[in-house]
């Protein structure tokens, strides 16, 4: 009876190990902008985000020519609260619909994909570009300050 009890421990660490964040689809009211928050996260393979619908009229989709190879795209529709589990290590650009030309976008950055290679497709909106450009300043920024913490065993 040893081993169903140690699978059943290996089933349960691994669960664990998953984390789940939370983003919001919001207007921000001192700007005046149409953001997500947080912008940008790092996650592992296995974590999820859900997209919470804070202002009304966003949605959460995957850019198709930001994604890693062999990711899946996803779309949630206007308003719809969305659970998204990145499993595919690499680089996510993520934007709102209604907003892209306004340059409401995210980054995810799933395992230790680099930021260092990244590049904003030209198909991208020049307002979008100008926030990815900046998201991606401001992790890089992120990384060097606090390196992960399996580097620092
Ligand atoms: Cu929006």
């Amino acid at each position: 009876m040893r081993l169903p009890v140690l699978l059943l421990l290996l089933a349960a660490t691994t669960a664990a190990h998953a984390e789940r964040y939370e983003v919001k689809m919001l207007n921000r009211n001192d700007t005046g902008g149409m953001v997500y928050e947080p912008d940008y996260l790092r996650l592992q393979p296995g974590d999820s985000v859900k997209f919470l619908a804070t202002s009304v009229t966003h949605n959460a989709a995957s850019i198709l020519e930001m994604l890693p190879a062999g990711a899946e795209s996803f779309k949630g529709r206007i308003n719809e609260e969305i659970d998204v589990t990145f499993t595919q290590p690499g680089t996510y650009g993520i934007r709102c619909i209604p907003h892209y030309m306004m340059g409401m976008v995210m980054l995810v950055q799933v395992g230790d994909a680099s930021l260092d290679t990244i590049s904003v497709p030209d198909t991208v909106p020049v307002q979008a570009r100008k926030r990815f450009e900046e998201i991606i300043v401001r992790a890089r920024q992120a990384q060097q300050a606090v390196p992960p913490a399996r580097d620092a065993r």
